[in-house]
C-alpha cells in the first residue's frame, strides 16, 4: 500500500473524562476532571489515524463529538491529503463560524489525518514533515495552580523531579498581589536560581490590575508573563508589551494563523504559544509559525505535548514545549521526559496508542 492511496472512511470520536491529579485552579475557572475526545480516523485501507482534543469543559464534548463524526461523513471517500482535507473542512463550516468550535473540530480531524499519513508512510510525524527524531526542551506545567505559597513551593520541588526539569510554570492571580509575590518568592527560594520560572495569569486581570501586577513582578527574573488580561484585548497587550521588561507570552487562544499575524503586526507580545485545537492542528501550526519566525518571535507549544514535540522538531524559532502528562492514563506508552526534554519515540505517526482498558474505564455517556 502506498500512502497516496489512503481514503477516509469514517471518524470515531469517544469522550473520556480523567480525574486530574492536580486540579486546575485558575482565576477564571476550576477544572477537577479533564475531558479528552479520542479520535480514531479510519481509512478504507485499514490504517487508523489517532489524535485527541482536550476542550477544557466536559460538556463541550456533547457537541464536539458529533461535529467530528459529521466531518467524517462529509469527507468520506476523500483521499487523505491533510492540506486538502483541512481546507475542505474549513470551507464546509465557514458560514457557521470561522473560529471557535468549528476550528476546534477541524483541528481534531487534521491531527488524525496527519497521523494516519505518517503511519502509512511508517515514519514518525516529524520525519514525514522533513525533520528528524530527537528531543525537545520542555517545562513542567503539570501543577502550580492557585494554592497557598508553601504548598505551591512543595509541589514545585516535586515537579522538578518528574523529569529533571529546568523550567516550571506557576499560575498567578490570587486575590491579593502580596499573595502572588509571596508565592513567587518562596518558590524561588526552594527551587534555586537555575530553574526558569514562567507565570500565567490565565486572562484573569483587567488592564489596570495587569499594569500594577506585571510591573510589581517585572524585576523577578521571570522567563515570561502569560495572558495577564483577556486574550482578545490586543490593545491592552500592546501597552503591556511596550511597558514591561519581562517578555509577554500569548497565543493559546489564537484561532488560526491570521490571529497570530494580527497580534504580531500590532506588537502585542514578545513570544507566542499556539494551541493545537485552536491554531488548526498540524496544518494550522505549519501555516502560523513561519509568520512568527519571520518576525523573530520564539514559538512555544500549548498542551498536546505529543503532537507538539513532532512539530517543534520542524519549527524555526522553537522555544519551549509545555509538558502536561494529562493524557498519560489512557495511553499505552506515554512519552518520556528526561533532563527537561521530551524525547520523540521511534514510532510511526504521532505515536499515540490508546490503552483500551483504561479508555473503557473512563468513557462517559453523558457529561
Ligand atoms: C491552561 C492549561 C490548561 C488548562 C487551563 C489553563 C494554561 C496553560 O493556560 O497555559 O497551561
Ligand atoms: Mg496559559
Amino acid at each position: 500500500m502506498t500512502f497516496e492511496s489512503l481514503t477516509l472512511s469514517r471518524i470515531e470520536a469517544r469522550p473520556v473524562l480523567l480525574k486530574l491529579e492536580r486540579p486546575v485552579v485558575a482565576r477564571i475557572a476550576t477544572i477537577p476532571n479533564w475531558p479528552l475526545i479520542l479520535i480514531d480516523l479510519h481509512t478504507e485501507e485499514g490504517v487508523v489515524g489517532r489524535a485527541y482534543l482536550e476542550p477544557y469543559v466536559p460538556r463541550a464534548m456533547r457537541y464536539l463529538v458529533p461535529a467530528l463524526q459529521d466531518l467524517g461523513e462529509a469527507l468520506k471517500g476523500r483521499r487523505l491529503a491533510p492540506l486538502e482535507l483541512y481546507d475542505a473542512a474549513r470551507k464546509s463550516l465557514h458560514f457557521v463560524g470561522y473560529e471557535g468550535l468549528s476550528m476546534i473540530a477541524v483541528a481534531g480531524l487534521d491531527m488524525a489525518v496527519w497521523d494516519a499519513l505518517a503511519r502509512a508512510a511508517e515514519l514518525p510525524l516529524c520525519v514525514l514533515l522533513g525533520g528528524g527524531t530527537g528531543s525537545v526542551p520542555a517545562y513542567n506545567s503539570n501543577g502550580l495552580w492557585l494554592k497557598e505559597p508553601e504548598a505551591v513551593a512543595d509541589e514545585a520541588v516535586e515537579l522538578i523531579q518528574e523529569g529533571g526539569f529546568r523550567a516550571l510554570k506557576l499560575r498567578l492571580g490570587r486575590d491579593k498581589l502580596a499573595e502572588d509575590l509571596a508565592t513567587v518568592a518562596v518558590v524561588r527560594t526552594r527551587v534555586g536560581e537555575d530553574i526558569a520560572l514562567m507565570v500565567d495569569f490565565n486572562q484573569g486581570l483587567h488592564l489596570g490590575e495587569a499594569l500594577e501586577r506585571c510591573h510589581a513582578i517585572d524585576d523577578l527574573g521571570l522567563a515570561w508573563i502569560e495572558e495577564p488580561i483577556v486574550y482578545d484585548n490586543l490593545e491592552g497587550y500592546v501597552r503591556l508589551t511596550a511597558e514591561l521588561k519581562t517578555p509577554i507570552q500569548i497565543g493559546e487562544n489564537f484561532y488560526g494563523p491570521r490571529e497570530l499575524y494580527k497580534a504580531l503586526q500590532l506588537k502585542a507580545c514578545d513570544y507566542v504559544m499556539p494551541d493545537f485545537m485552536r491554531i488548526g492542528g498540524v496544518t494550522g501550526w505549519l501555516r502560523a509559525v513561519p509568520i512568527a519566525a519571520a518576525a523573530g518571535i520564539p514559538v512555544s507549544t500549548h498542551l498536546y505535548p505529543e503532537v507538539g514535540a513532532h512539530v517543534m522538531r520542524v519549527t524555526e524559532g522553537a522555544h519551549w514545549l509545555e509538558w502536561q502528562s494529562w493524557a498519560d492514563p489512557i495511553l499505552q506508552a506515554p512519552y518520556e521526559i528526561k533532563d527537561s526534554a521530551l524525547t520523540i519515540p521511534e514510532r510511526p505517526g504521532i505515536g499515540l496508542e490508546w490503552d483500551e482498558d483504561a479508555v473503557a474505564a473512563h468513557l462517559v455517556d453523558s457529561v
